[in-house]
């Protein structure tokens, strides 16, 4: 009998349910400005959290007893995991699901038993996925955990390792595009540094420039039509992470003639730790048409490591929607929960909570920018703001016709410029209307 079997499939009751296991918000099939509310959100359930992480962390053992943990790693005890996840799966009534290859089944001790490894748990998803109906938001290779890549994989200092992680990520291209995948995603875990001072930081940028036009190569050979994503995130586990922010990899990307052909997978988590907003990174990617995919879980504003909690803001996260929705939306992304639930959350129905709880969160914060969209005022002040470049000298400055000596003999022919009010107040008193 399935872990799971006793947790029920969650419906929608409507807000003023008080049933902890209910949507109040999420309405799969309910239009929101014309598209369903699930092709808006394309929500998804990471494997690796839920189905491989055992609850331990850097002081103590895994906390969870899942009957699946600690067997012997065999085709046998993959496909029984991948049955107890689909269960799941089906009882959150998220349609989507994203892996890495070491989440599906173990790789084994070389490369060639990593492949047939790989393509056997493939076939077994494959048939799952038809029979079920859920969909693969994007695929990914593990090239962190392994010790062959403690100094990185496509930054490593030894081109053998180089063509090994080269290797792991040809396969699961493959199956990704075998499974049809939305997306492929390249988190580049240990692609930084400890230290400076064994590092050639330029050498090891060229290297993560080739390996990642290798992989676009690639997915043109085989016709994959999804994504190539990268996932910025600005440390942990290393020191410092090439891949820093939305801005950090754009720059990469241009120095690699690699714009257009490979966007962003954001994770609110990775956005606080570099610094900056959750809205601040969206708002960057969707700026210069790099927004790809986001992975919807959250730090703590107490510490300062990547805790993967499940969403719970909802004020940032409708600003996020807000801004999605204006922008026409996502193509072949969707929301990830790269979430796990907390060390103490023992029980299968923790797990349903948080993702639940994660959903509905996510499609509160749709209605919610529905209405501002509707609304109009927060986008009416931001263009009467900015109205003055859409004009005259504005848009004669921007297209270049004006020098330096142009505008300054226009500057002393006309009155100084006054300074006028942001009205952040009111801008904010205005969102509040709408959370
Ligand atoms: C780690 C990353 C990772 C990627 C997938 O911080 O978020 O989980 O999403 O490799
Ligand atoms: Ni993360
Ligand atoms: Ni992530």
């Amino acid at each position: 009998m399935s872990y799971f079997a006793d947790l029920p499939v969650a419906q929608f009751e409507g807000p003023d349910s008080r049933n902890p296991l209910a949507f109040r918000y999420y309405q799969p099939e309910r239009l929101v400005l014309g598209k369903p509310m699930v092709e808006h959100l394309r929500p998804s359930v990471c494997y690796w959290h839920s189905f491989c992480w055992p609850g331990s962390d850097v002081f103590g053992a895994g906390t969870f007893n899942r009957p699946w943990h600690g067997l012997p790693e065999t085709l046998e005890s993959a496909k029984g995991k991948a049955d107890e996840a689909f269960t799941f799966f089906e009882k959150t009534g998220i349609p989507y699901f994203a892996f890495h290859d070491v989440d599906a089944i173990s790789l084994g001790t070389s490369l060639r038993e990593g492949w047939s490894n790989l393509d056997a748990i493939a076939d077994y998803f494959a048939g799952k996925m038809e029979k079920t109906g859920l969909k693969l938001l994007w695929g990914t290779a593990n090239l962190f955990s392994h010790p062959r890549y403690q100094a990185g994989a496509a930054t490593n200092p030894d081109p053998a390792v180089f063509a090994y992680a080269a290797g792991q990520v040809r396969a699961m291209l493959d199956v990704t595009h075998r499974l049809g995948g939305g997306n492929y995603v390249l988190w580049g875990g240990r692609e930084g540094y400890d230290t400076l001072l064994n590092t050639d930081m330029r050498q090891e940028l060229d290297q993560l420039g080739r390996f990642l036009t290798l992989v676009v190569e690639h997915k043109h050979k085989i016709g994959f039509k999804g994504t190539i994503l990268l996932e910025p995130k600005p440390c942990e586990p290393t020191k410092h992470q090439y891949d820093f922010d939305s801005a950090t990899v754009h720059a990469f990307l241009a120095n690699y003639g690699l714009l257009g052909e490979v966007k962003l997978n954001i994770e609110v988590n990775h956005a606080t730790l570099a610094g900056h907003s959750f809205e601040h990174e969206i708002a960057y990617a969707l700026g210069h048409n790099l927004l790809g995919s986001i992975d919807l879980n959250r730090g703590d504003p107490q510490n300062g490591w990547d805790t993967d909690q499940f969403p719970a803001d909802l004020q940032e996260t409708t600003l996020v929607l807000y801004r999605l929705l204006q922008a026409g939306g996502l193509e072949t992304g969707g929301f990830n929960f790269d979430a796990k639930v907390r060390r103490q959350s023992i029980d299968a129905v923790d797990m349903l909570h948080g993702h639940i709880g994660g959903v509905d969160l996510l499609a509160r914060a749709l209605l919610n920018a529905e209405q501002m969209i509707l609304d109009g005022q927060l986008a009416a002040f931001v263009q009467s703001r900015y109205a003055g470049w859409k004009q005259g000298m504005g848009t004669d400055v921007l297209a270049g016709k004006l020098s330096l000596n142009d505008l300054a003999d226009i500057a002393a022919q006309t009155p100084a410029p006054q300074p006028i009010s942001g009205r952040q107040e009111m801008l904010e008193n205005l969102v509040q209307r709408f959370v």
